[in-house]
């Protein structure tokens, strides 16, 4: 196997990234090459221009992770950071004052914003980008790449008594950093979505796949907007490939992050059987041969395989490199052959 694509959100998908790369080098994944290459598709729903500066979240988290720039105790932004951009624009009084911009993790919106002003694509920007932050550590073993080129931002309709509508819709970042995600959703609206087309390279990430994998990112707005890019689901469905999906969902709640409020949104069950369900099964339309679901969950292994995705229950807390990667050998034991 020399192929892997990982469709993959902010943190829980770069952490199963970099456990997988672990693996990878150190040879304990089955059928693996050690010089295997990874290509990351990654969400850029939650992208948001802030203080004219455009910020992609899923995109910086898998660099700086990968990268060895990742805050490790943040899952975002940059290590060793400092905030005196921040206190400064908060003395000035000026919103959102709730989004921590740090001042290294700044450098690259400006170095993002005025290539996109310059006419660069949102993928071109990100190769340049990852010059800096992949090629020093992985060569070009590691893509990454945004899922389109194009703007397509995560909004939430959240109730509000104060509106004459009742409802307000704010940007995924506020509806998850101000308000927590402790409000309910009333509804998801991925501005954009629909008229957007897949970046450059990722069909054919997916159609040239030996494996493509659906890691613990959230089901609903990070591997959720990746596969309502128009064609991303056929590439799923027509890949020779196999394409094997791990729960976010543990023990009927998510690990970390939203995704048991946005799946009650879109009336999905919050389980690992709900998850891998939503997504579906190749046999039936969906886009999973696979599904591992985590130890606690083995209960519901029997009904993901009568729907037609085979299953098996596993350990799946990204604990360290060795517990990732170890879910990672699941994943390609369970699709091989
Ligand atoms: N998450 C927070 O909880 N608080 C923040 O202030 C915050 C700032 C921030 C800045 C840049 C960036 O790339 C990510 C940032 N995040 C912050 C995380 C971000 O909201 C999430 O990574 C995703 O959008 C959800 O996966």
């Amino acid at each position: 196997m020399k192929k892997l694509t990982v469709l993959s959100g902010g943190m829980g998908g770069a952490r199963f990234l970099r456990g997988l790369l672990h693996g990878i080098t150190a040879g304990t994944l089955p059928g693996v090459d050690a010089d295997a290459e990874v290509t990351v598709v990654a969400n850029t729903a939650d992208d948001w221009w802030i203080h004219g500066l455009k910020v992609c979240p899923d995109l910086d988290t898998v660099m700086y992770t990968l990268g060895d720039g990742i805050d490790p105790g943040r899952g975002w932004g940059r290590r060793d950071e400092t905030w005196s951009a921040k206190e400064e624009l908060a003395a000035y009084g000026v919103e959102p004052t709730w989004f921590g911009l740090g001042d290294r993790d700044i450098a690259t919106h400006l170095v993002r914003t005025q290539l996109i002003d310059a006419g660069y694509a949102l993928s071109q920007v990100t190769d340049a980008l990852c010059k800096r932050w992949l090629e020093p550590v992985w060569g070009d073993r590691v893509r990454l790449l945004p899922m389109t080129d194009e703007r397509v931002e995560t909004h939430v309709a959240v109730a509000d008594p104060a509106s004459p509508s009742g409802r307000r819709v704010v940007h995924f970042q506020e509806y998850w950093v101000r308000l927590r995600a402790e409000v309910a959703a009333e509804t998801i609206v991925v501005v954009g979505l629909d008229d957007s087309s897949p970046g450059p390279g990722v069909l054919d990430a997916i159609a040239g796949a030996d494996l493509v994998v659906l890691p613990p990112s959230n089901p609903v707005v990070s591997v959720g907007t990746i596969l309502g890019v128009p064609g991303v689901r056929d590439a799923l469905r027509t890949t020779a490939a196999p394409v094997v999906g791990l729960s976010p969902i543990v023990g009927g709640s998510h690990v970390r992050g939203m995704a048991e409020q946005l799946l009650a949104t879109i009336g999905v069950e919050v389980s690992a059987a709900g998850v891998g369900r939503h997504y579906g099964a190749r046999s039936a339309g969906g886009v999973l041969d696979g599904w591992l679901v985590d130890e606690r969950d083995a209960g519901e292994v029997a009904a993901l395989e009568e729907a037609g995705i085979r299953c098996a229950a596993v350990p799946l807390m990204m604990t360290d490199h060795d517990a990732t990667a170890a879910m990672a050998a699941a994943a390609i034991e369970l699709v091989a052959g």
